[in-house]
């Protein structure tokens, strides 16, 4: 039996193409400057995201880390949202490696309110560390794949300009968000410095992610990536499938945004099981199964053993992602497994 692997959009696999585009791929020594491939990529990324420079790195949490460091010094202060994948999941990579204090505030279906930025960047003060930098994540991974709008980005951007204070985005699912609004990227991140973005989740390459901004933003952090030992040699292999990824993957994102409301849907039409529809704006869908007094683990024990795989995302939340590798017959057969569990805990 086929296993639904909800689990995330990062279990996507490579396409055909893909993998014809790493055979074919011209390469060179990338930390010499000199691989074709690597430059077409980043040129590309660099475009589509209406910026100057772009830099091919190993992952999403190397390309939030470089980014970080590239523009802040130790000691410095950071705001981000509080369940921020940056402050939540990256082993406290901000301040371990980059030494960073982070300030976080509690966001609205993970979209900061600018007055609670204003409030909370530090005056001119001996005794305070100085606010660096503000980070927002586009879609927000834990509030539910939620996504920022570009006129939110742009009034949180001018709270942070009054102070001369940098805006950085995580923009991992930065294509979800901007296909869920019907926008154009650049519409995103016309108002921020400099971001990141993903490769390898619903885009389906295998590795990569991109850190975008100005020419000097970009040659620091090219630096530190260096120092983080992220200088890869013939890069090429990753880039190749990244520019597939790029030209070929992103319109087909909606299908997976179709197939995550009808999977909340569904979901909401179970007894017991609570979930905000209004933040399934993308294709991340996190629910509470605690009516069935039933913890996260032992829901997706019980759903593993239905042949679907679903995340436990703490407590009672229970995180399902669509991607490429989910039809809409997969969805169905999630949620029968899911009402045999809630119809079993009665
Ligand atoms: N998120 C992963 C897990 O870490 C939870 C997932 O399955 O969603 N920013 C955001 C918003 C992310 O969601 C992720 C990955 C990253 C950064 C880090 O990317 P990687 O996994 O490439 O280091």
């Amino acid at each position: 039996m086929k296993q639904v692997d909800l689990r995330s959009d990062t279990v996507t696999l490579p396409t055909q193409e893909m993998l014809e585009a790493i055979v074919h791929a011209q390469l060179g020594d990338d930390v010499l400057g000199e691989d074709p491939t690597v430059m077409a990529l980043e040129d590309l990324a660099a475009e589509k995201m209406g910026k100057e420079s772009a830099l091919l790195v190993t992952s999403g949490t190397q390309a939030n880390l470089v980014s970080l460091m590239a523009q802040t010094h130790r000691g410095e202060e950071v705001i981000l949202e509080s369940e921020s994948h940056i402050y939540y999941y990256e082993v406290g990579g901000l301040s371990a490696v980059a030494g960073l204090v982070p300030r976080t505030l509690k966001g609205h279906r993970g979209v900061l309110d600018p007055r609670d930025i204003e409030a909370a960047i530090r005056p001119p003060d001996i005794h305070q560390p100085h606010t660096a930098l503000i980070c927002i994540e586009n879609t927000h991974n834990r509030a539910g794949g939620t996504v920022v709008t570009p006129k939110q980005i742009e009034s949180i951007n001018e709270v942070a300009k009054e102070d001369k204070i940098g805006l950085y985005m995580d923009g991992a699912r930065i294509f979800n968000a901007a296909v869920a609004l019907e926008v154009d990227p650049k519409q995103l991140t016309r108002h921020v410095d400099s971001l990141m973005f993903c490769l390898s989740k619903g885009l389906s390459a295998p590795i990569g992610s991109l850190v975008v901004g100005s020419h000097d933003f970009v040659e620091r952090a090219r630096r530190i990536r260096k120092m983080l030992g992220g200088g890869m040699r013939q890069a090429g292999v990753i880039a190749a499938p990244g520019i597939v990824a790029l030209e070929k993957m992103v319109d087909r994102l909606r299908e997976d945004h179709d197939n995550a409301k009808r999977l909340a849907d569904g979901l909401a039409r179970i007894d017991r099981i609570s979930i905000d529809l209004p933040s399934v704006q993308t294709n991340i869908i996190i629910f509470d199964v605690g009516g069935l007094s039933m913890t996260g683990p032992e829901f997706t024990a019980q759903l593993g053993r239905r042949g679907v795989k679903a995340l436990d995302y703490g407590g009672t939340l229970v995180r399902m992602v669509t991607h490429r590798g989910i039809e809409k017959d997969d969805v169905d057969r999630a949620l029968e497994a899911v009402k045999q569990i809630a119809e079993g805990s009665d």
